[in-house]
């Protein structure tokens, strides 16, 4: 099988990917392990599963007739909601022809005299491309620890992320959610409603802001349709790619009295309004430590055992550095008689027996274990695959002290290779459709510019990918961020090289970035024009 283009990953980048290609009359492929689309809201089906980014802003823009046919009917989507919205889009595009579903990419293979991928999949076939384009997703592959015992364990172990098809019924179960990030918090209040019994086990507590989730009205729906044009242009000049939220206001501009105001609407708003109180909340420790106290009150007023709220305060490390979840009920819920919080800090797991689990000495029986441990972020699904470029070298080795890219896109060695919401790129720390159809837009135009000018490879220089390495770094030490022990910093990976994988400088910043590229002849590129067929 050859074709011009081959895009690994059936989420929103990689939908959006195939549609923008297909319209320039290349030959297309794009290959999803899954049944269906949809990425990381295919695979995380776990109860509760919410887009922690409101409904009207995480979604395409790129089409008027997508943005009027299709009706979010909640403020924030839940996941199967949000599959259904890529499945939608797909047949709407007429996309799914042209999609190989049930297949993986093991091993790609770049042959520098055709410039052409050689790819190898779990099902035996070959196939050949010019342009290798990964949408493979920031969180795609699971964390899932490995505890003394675990194979001893006779109940039933499940993880958020690898959630059954089937429904899982918790009714007269005595349950254990493992994990206190955004999977945790949001599926362990719906498990809470059905179990006998629920223990959270607790290894670094959250911040959880409410969610304010709330169906959306016809009129909210009908204003939003009218306003299409307005948001496609403020997301696009925000730097989180949003419609808004963002107060311009750092902390010192206003009275204590001021700012608790300010914190307590920003709270009732609900959402990721909170975090965004202050333009200084992430660069600015004071900024922070306030807005984190105010977080810490809310804790005490909603949970009523005083040692039980201690236990779920944060204080290791800066409000927002690890995503904050957004929650419904999460910290109500421990008021109910039949949940109970294990804090590591006084009672590590130690181990599973073939009953449950042994944590601080204590042994605790359990129907079910949930895994919400999270997952080898921003690059484990790209190092699922065997990527050999230029020379032999392996996409292992060049990143073996981290990832490295121009733009977060290309990588110098691998010339057309293209990796979409990878690291150095903003990613998910912006509202991700937006910067999917930012770079999808790029990539299309960059391809398209090369068959124009007869360019058969390019490949990022070693120094722009040094120059835009270094730059992600400067910018993230600037911020808070590097102060947690986060997924995004590679550190709830033993062994994983340490360092903040999303570019902080903005979806605007990144737009300009990409645009002053492109328009200078894809400076920091080098192009290789294709041979001039041999004369008869
Ligand atoms: P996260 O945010 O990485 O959360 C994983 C949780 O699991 C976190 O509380 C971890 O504690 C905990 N964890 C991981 N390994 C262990 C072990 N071995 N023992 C105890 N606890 C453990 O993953 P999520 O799936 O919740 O969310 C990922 C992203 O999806 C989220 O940020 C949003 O962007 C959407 P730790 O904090 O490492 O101490």
């Amino acid at each position: 099988m050859r074709y011009d283009a081959v895009i690994v990953g059936a989420g929103f980048a990689g939908i959006h990917m195939l549609h923008r290609l297909a319209a320039t009359g290349l030959s297309v492929r794009l290959i999803e392990a899954g049944s269906d689309v949809g990425g990381v809201w295919y695979w995380n089906r776990y109860p509760g599963a919410r887009c922690d980014v409101e409904s009207i802003d995480y979604q395409f823009y790129f089409s008027d007739e997508i943005l009027a046919e299709w009706r979010w009917p909640e403020r924030y989507s839940e996941g199967p909601v949000i599959q259904r919205y890529l499945s939608f889009v797909t047949d709407r595009l007429g996309l799914r022809d042209m999609i190989s579903f049930g297949t993986r990419i093991e091993t790609a293979d770049y042959d520098e005299r055709s410039h052409q991928w050689r790819l190898a999949t779990d099902r035996g076939d070959s196939i050949e491309t010019r342009h290798l384009i990964l949408a493979t997703g920031p969180l795609t592959v699971s964390l899932k620890p490995e505890f003394p015992g675990m194979a001893d364990y006779k109940g039933r172990i499940l993880h958020t992320a690898h959630w059954p098809r089937e429904p899982i019924d918790f009714a007269g179960r005595n349950v254990a959610v493992i994990g206190t990030g955004s999977s945790g918090i949001q599926a362990a209040p719906v498990i809470a409603r059905q179990a006998k019994s629920l223990t959270v086990f607790q290894r670094t507590p959250a911040y959880s802001m409410p969610v304010a989730n709330r169906p959306l009205s016809d009129a909210e729906i009908a204003d939003a349709r009218a306003k299409t044009e307005e948001y496609r242009a403020l997301r696009f000049a925000s730097p989180g790619g949003l419609r808004g939220m963002g107060n311009p206001k750092k902390l010192a501009d206003d009275s204590p009295a001021e700012r608790e105001k300010q914190f307590a609407d920003r709270w009732t708003m609900g959402g990721f309004a909170f975090l965004m109180s202050y333009a200084d909340i992430m660069i600015n420790a004071e900024a922070n430590e306030q807005a984190a106290s105010f977080v810490h009150g809310k804790i005490r007023e909603k949970v009523k055992d005083p040692a039980t709220a201690e236990k779920l305060i944060p204080g290791s490390y800066p409000l927002g550095t690890k995503r904050p979840c957004l929650d419904t009920g999460y910290y109500e819920m421990f008021n109910e008689p039949h949940v109970s919080l294990v804090d590591a800090r006084d009672a590590p797991i130690e181990r599973f027996d073939a009953n449950g689990i042994v944590a601080g000495g204590k042994s605790h029986v359990f129907d079910d274990i949930v895994l919400a441990t999270g997952f080898d972020a921003m690059t484990g699904a790209i190092m699922k695959i065997a990527i050999t470029g230029r020379n032999g070298e392996k996409l292992g080795d060049h990143w073996a002290d981290g990832p490295r890219s121009y733009l977060g896109i290309a990588v110098s060695g691998f010339p057309n290779l293209f990796i979409l919401d990878g690291p150095g790129s903003p990613s998910i720390i912006v509202n991700a459709p937006a910067m999917i159809e930012t770079q999808g837009d790029w990539l299309a135009q960059c391809i398209q510019d090369m068959e124009a000018n007869g360019i058969a490879a390019i490949e990022a220089d070693r120094g722009a990918e040094d120059e835009w390495t270094a730059h992600v770094h400067e910018v993230a030490n600037y911020t808070l961020y590097p102060r947690a022990d986060s997924w995004a910093m590679g550190a709830n990976i033993p062994g994983k090289p340490r360092g903040f994988m999303m570019y902080l400088g903005g979806l605007t910043a990144y737009r300009d970035k990409c645009r002053e590229v492109a328009e200078t002849g894809y400076s920091g590129f080098a192009l290789t024009r294709a041979q001039a067929p041999a004369e008869a």
